[in-house]
């Protein structure tokens, strides 16, 4: 097979960017510690009100002293609003959606993850002090734009 050396030079060069995009993709998860969603845990959306953890949203303290924040995403809303958590510590979040498929961005952090119905969506992550914006990055109606929440992280006296 006769292969034109233009077409060879034109190959080798989409050969070459697929192995550079990747490789981008490859240290950009590695460097900045991007991870899919926790363990893969189920939960049924319409009974979302029964459940024990999801019915009431809300900061925890384990017995362990590690922090859980409980959210539920709904259309336009994440419950609770804002959250105070404790700056400087690991703080877990578990997260799932009543209706459609949201997003949870904390602007200016690497926290952003799904909230998907079905699906508990799990990370851990600390905050310096300060107050940050939530986002949802996924569009999910008509107020997707107003679908805006507030995190507080305090620092411990
Ligand atoms: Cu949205």
């Amino acid at each position: 097979m006769n292969v034109e050396f233009y077409e060879k030079i034109w190959m080798w060069a989409a050969t070459g960017l697929l192995a550079l995009f990747l490789g981008t993709i490859v240290i950009g998860a590695a460097s900045s510690a991007v991870h899919p969603p926790g363990k893969l845990e189920t939960v049924d959306p319409t009974k979302l009100l029964e459940h024990p953890e999801f019915s009431q949203p809300g900061v925890k303290e384990r017995a362990d002293g590690s922090v859980v924040v409980v959210v539920l995403a709904e259309t336009y809303a994440f419950t609770p609003d804002p959250i105070e958590v404790p700056a400087n510590r690991p703080v877990t979040f578990r997260l799932t959606s009543s209706d459609v498929m949201h997003g949870f961005q904390v602007v200016g952090t690497n926290a952003n993850a799904m909230a998907i119905p079905g699906y508990v969506t799990e990370f851990t992550i600390s905050f310096k002090p300060g107050e940050y914006t939530i986002g949802c990055n996924e569009y999910c109606g008509v107020m997707h734009h107003n679908m805006v929440g507030k995190l507080i992280a305090k620092e411990a006296k």
